[in-house]
């Protein structure tokens, strides 16, 4: 977490795992609560911010979200694009085997690139899918994952609202949520406090979105 002009903070959140799986649906999901204008193919999103408001503290945090453009080939996503990562969401499609079996070497990525503070967050996308019968990783394999490697878990679909919270799976939420929680956790490590003893809610509000095409600048 760093300083800038007019922000208390920057937390840095960066999305990897394999092609297709769904990143960019994921942010645009995040930021403007729509699909991708082209949701056929990925687009080269790479950068994009948005302000959110934690109000436990009353800090304006400006979020840089990092999305891979294209270059998901394992160990072709450089160093520049984790370094000072506060955060990382580590996607899989939930009727993609060859997704999930990637996740060992993405972790690798993460641990070799990151630090001990960045806040991972498996995240099992696509789980629209799972009424049409077509899920082939079950949550149990992929719960065992992330409690292996110290990863939070949460499954969620991009073509959800992302604001959805479904009662009946509290794995199974809207992508707002996954920021919240994954935010929340974050920012707890900052202060050095255990995530699990909060208490409070971050309660993290949207003030507005800036959809940004360009490379980052920072
Ligand atoms: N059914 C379904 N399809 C999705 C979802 N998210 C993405 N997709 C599809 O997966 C394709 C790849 O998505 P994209 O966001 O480009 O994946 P990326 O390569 O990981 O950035 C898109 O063309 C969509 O058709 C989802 O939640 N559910
Ligand atoms: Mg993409």
């Amino acid at each position: 977490m760093e300083e800038s002009e007019g922000f208390s903070e920057i937390l840095k959140v960066v999305l990897i795992g394999a092609s297709n799986v769904g990143k960019t649906a994921l942010v645009y999901r995040y930021v403007l609560d729509e699909l991708p204008p082209n949701f056929t193919s990925t687009i080269g999103v790479e950068f994009t911010k948005r302000i959110v408001f934690d109000k436990t503290s009353g800090q304006k945090i400006q979020l840089h979200i990092w999305d891979t453009a294209g270059q998901e080939r394992f160990k072709s996503i450089t160093k520049h694009y984790y370094r000072g990562a506060d955060a990382c969401l580590l996607v899989y499609d939930i009727s993609s085997s060859e997704s999930f079996e990637e996740l060992p070497n993405w972790h690798a990525e993460i641990r070799d690139n990151t630090t001990k503070d960045c806040v991972v967050c498996l995240v099992g996308n696509k789980c629209d899918l799972e009424s049409s019968g077509m899920r082939s990783i079950s949550k149990e394999d992929a719960a065992r994952f992330a409690e292996k490697h110290k990863m939070l878990y949460q499954e969620t679909s991009a073509l959800w609202p992302r604001e959805s919270n479904l009662k009946k799976d509290r794995n199974q939420v809207g992508i707002e949520h996954i920021f919240n929680m994954v935010l929340q956790a974050a920012i707890a490590k900052q202060k050095d406090e255990p995530i699990l003893n909060k208490s409070i809610k971050l309660n993290v509000q949207q003030m507005y979105s800036i959809p940004d095409q360009g490379a980052c600048a920072c």
